[in-house]
């Protein structure tokens, strides 16, 4: 059927910039008259649109149905010659980033805010991916902000919706829609890279004393889950949780940390588990936690990285190089030192990470925020760490036939040869901007004239000692476009290899959000029992000289901080 094509007026509204990671704003932003059609037009007049094949879906949110529709009317008036959605509007952001790459289309546009809450009064997102399946990198994102800023008007075919829940073809206007199952391709694309029946074997030789438990916090990854744990690895049905995606996560903030998936951590607890998991509400991050056993995420990719060559993927193809972004801890670094492999430091945000895996020089990455991946996509992935941890420990112990090998063992081998990284972020978030702008201009003012260097800080409590060696404002060079990406953090590192990090956040959705980053390093040598107590007790020194330093309860009133990321205060028995 053809439909009329129809030009509406609009007016530019403020900030539609993309952060970190794409448009984050609250629903009720969102749905403001013109407000999502503006930033919609506005990706369309910076892509070549006319022609164009674009995937489309997001993780389920509140609001995504509306957004769909809007995008398939202004993009099909804009030329696009074929969407590619998931069924029912529907796709994890790996699978997304997959779906771009497999089916080498123009790009796709993921509906997500991530790990931020969902429903009427929470968070909705736009984010607009390229041919390689990324997020847009900055010269993209900065021209979709420069069109908001002067849209006068936008461009709709006039339809009425069209139904997401049957799979196959149609056409909407003068556009091709293939609407696909959302979780197929993703399977396929799993199985090509790991060992599932060696993973199946493991599993169904310690049914009793290797439990399995992932969470899918009412995110999208339920599905998909229930494809790979269950219908795949054989696992009972009791072995996923929370696996039936809702609008609003259930109310949950669908972040795979010790602090928001208190779901998995209780049953890990109470149920004796020995390798629980989680991720986000896009699919993107994840958290591997056993009974007593939790792995940062900084050592999360650094174990992956050590024992890259048991997953069939990197034994075929080669680790080709290493990355983190810049507040990760360097654990990863170690092994790339130690395996003669490149290794980059790049800011926060998976965006980085893509030029290098295009130019074959980057294969494994992560990041702190629970993000980890490889360049089989150019999305972080929670779900293949997942399963690339299963693959690792069902390699390990197929070499130890008496004793079961569970993930505290890999994690006190990585630290027995590369030294243990202690780790932790502090979230203050929706402080006020003026707070969090002074305690940055604090650090500028120090970094300019140099009054921190060479000060001793001693920490009143464990009456450790901390000398700055050095401060500066983490600035990138892309090795490959030569791209500069200015003011990422503030870095203050310590003379025993200590670094400090703050900087402000890229994807709050209110008000301003301050990470503090602490890393502390201890050689392997160290004492045994130094290198294995737990993460707040090695960081409890420095965590007070940082916020000493920076005056940061001073600039942000606040005593506490809203989150801590990386380990838990709730329960300090845990030795995590
Ligand atoms: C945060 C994390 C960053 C991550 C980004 C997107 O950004 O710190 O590491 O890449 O979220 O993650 P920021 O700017 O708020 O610190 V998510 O799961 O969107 O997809
Ligand atoms: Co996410």
């Amino acid at each position: 059927m053809s439909y009329p094509v129809k030009e509406i007026q609009t007016k530019p509204y403020e900030g539609q910039k993309p952060g970190t990671s794409g448009l984050r704003k609250r629903v009720k932003i969102f749905q403001q008259e013109h407000y999502t059609e503006n930033f919609v037009q506005s990706i369309f007049d910076s892509i070549d649109a006319k022609g164009s094949t674009i995937v489309l879906g997001g993780d389920g949110r509140y609001f995504s149905q509306d957004a769909v529709q809007i995008i398939l009317r202004i993009g099909s008036a804009n030329g696009v010659s074929k969407f590619i959605i998931g069924k029912d509007g529907i796709f994890s952001t790996p699978a997304a980033s997959n779906i771009i790459r497999k089916y080498k289309t123009t790009g796709g546009i993921l509906l997500t805010a991530s790990h931020n809450p969902g429903g009427p009064n929470n968070d909705f997102g736009i984010k607009y991916n390229v041919s390689n399946g990324g997020p847009a990198p900055e010269n993209v994102t900065n021209t979709i902000f420069e069109k908001t800023k002067t849209i006068s008007s936008y461009r709709v075919i006039d339809a009425p919706p069209l139904d997401l829940s049957k799979i196959g073809e149609t056409t909407f206007g003068p556009t091709k829609v293939v609407i696909i199952d959302s979780v197929t391709d993703y399977l396929i694309l799993l199985k090509e890279i790991f060992d599932f029946s060696l993973i199946k074997s493991f599993l169904q030789q310690h049914k009793t004393d290797f439990k399995v438990l992932f969470d899918g916090l009412h995110g999208v990854t339920g599905p998909y889950a229930r494809a790979i744990f269950v219908e795949t690895l054989g696992l009972a049905e009791s072995s996923i949780q929370n696996c039936v995606p809702l609008p609003d996560f259930g109310g949950g903030h669908p972040d795979p940390n010790l602090t928001y998936a208190h779901s998995l951590v209780e049953a890990v607890e109470k149920g004796n588990i020995q390798f629980g998991a989680a991720s986000d509400g896009d699919g993107d991050r994840n958290m591997i936690y056993g009974k007593g056993a939790f792995v940062t995420p900084s050592d999360s990719v650094a174990v992956i990285a050590q024992w890259a060559d048991a997953i069939p993927y990197f034994k075929k193809g080669g680790v080709k190089g290493l990355a983190r972004s810049m507040p990760t801890s360097k654990a990863i670094d170690l092994v790339a030192q130690k395996k003669g492999l490149e290794y980059f430091e790049v800011p926060t945000g998976w965006k980085f990470f893509g030029n290098l895996m295009d130019a074959g020089r980057l294969s494994i990455c992560g990041e702190e925020s629970f993000g980890t991946g490889s360049d089989h996509i150019r999305e972080k992935d929670g779900l293949w760490a997942v399963v690339a941890w299963l693959n690792i420990l069902a390699a390990a112990n197929a070499n130890s036939p008496n004793k079961l090998i569970g993930i505290n063992d890999l994690l006190k081998e990585f630290y027995s040869i590369y030294g243990r990284s202690f780790f932790s972020r502090y979230d203050y978030e929706e402080v006020s901007s003026e707070g969090a702008n002074s305690l940055v201009a604090n650090l500028d003012q120090a970094l300019t004239s140099g009054s921190l260097n060479n000060t001793e800080h001693v920490s009143a409590s464990t009456s450790n000692k901390f000398v700055i060696s050095g401060l500066y404002n983490f600035e990138y060079k892309d090795p490959i476009d030569h791209s500069v990406s200015k003011n990422q953090g503030h870095v203050i590192t310590f003379s025993d290899g200590s670094r400090v990090v703050f900087r402000l956040s890229g994807t709050g959705s209110q008000g301003a959000t301050v990470r503090m980053y602490v890393e502390r390093y201890l050689a392997p040598n160290a004492p045994a029992e130094e290198l294995n107590r737990s993460a707040a007790e090695g960081l409890k020194g420095l965590i007070e000289v940082a916020l000493e330093v920076s005056k940061l309860k001073h600039y942000l009133g606040r005593d506490e901080p809203t989150v801590i990321t990386s380990y838990t205060v709730a329960n300090p028995g845990m030795q995590i």
